[in-house]
């Protein structure tokens, strides 16, 4: 499928709850609560693993140990945050820089994502991994 069509699939939806733009500090809470399956305030490393499959190649570039500031063996939600603002992982989505992402930046930055061999077209292959 192509943009066009990969917009017609309302993924960015989820992310946007009926509003029509999401601020970089509810993209950080809403990802984080995403991966943290089990509602406590920290990921295991197990969410983290099963975070990383399900949602961002980014995440999954990254080493847990590097997010778990501390060391203490969990990322909580104070050290995600962080790690994520420290990140180009927002700004990545954030075509015009307002610190917000509507809609279209959610399609395009997401379908980047899936898109690994940049050739414009998610074939079946990239997109089932991802969901
Ligand atoms: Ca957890
Ligand atoms: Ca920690
Ligand atoms: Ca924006």
């Amino acid at each position: 499928m192509n943009l066009k069509a990969f917009n017609t699939t309302d993924r960015a939806e989820e992310w946007l709850d009926g509003q029509s733009q999401i601020t970089n500090v509810d993209f950080y809470i809403k990802s984080f609560d995403k991966i943290n399956t089990n509602g406590d305030d920290k990921l295991s490393s197990q969410e983290w693993k099963v975070g990383a499959t399900r949602y961002t190649n980014y995440i999954r570039s990254k080493d847990y140990n590097e997010f778990d500031t501390d060391k203490n063996g969990a990322i909580s939600s104070a050290e995600y945050y962080s790690n994520m603002a420290n990140s180009n992982y927002f700004s990545g989505y954030d075509m015009n820089h307002d610190n917000k992402l509507t809609k279209d930046e959610i399609n395009q930055g997401m379908f980047k994502e899936f898109d690994k061999n940049n050739d414009g077209t998610l074939d079946e292959n990239e997109f089932d991994r991802e969901y």
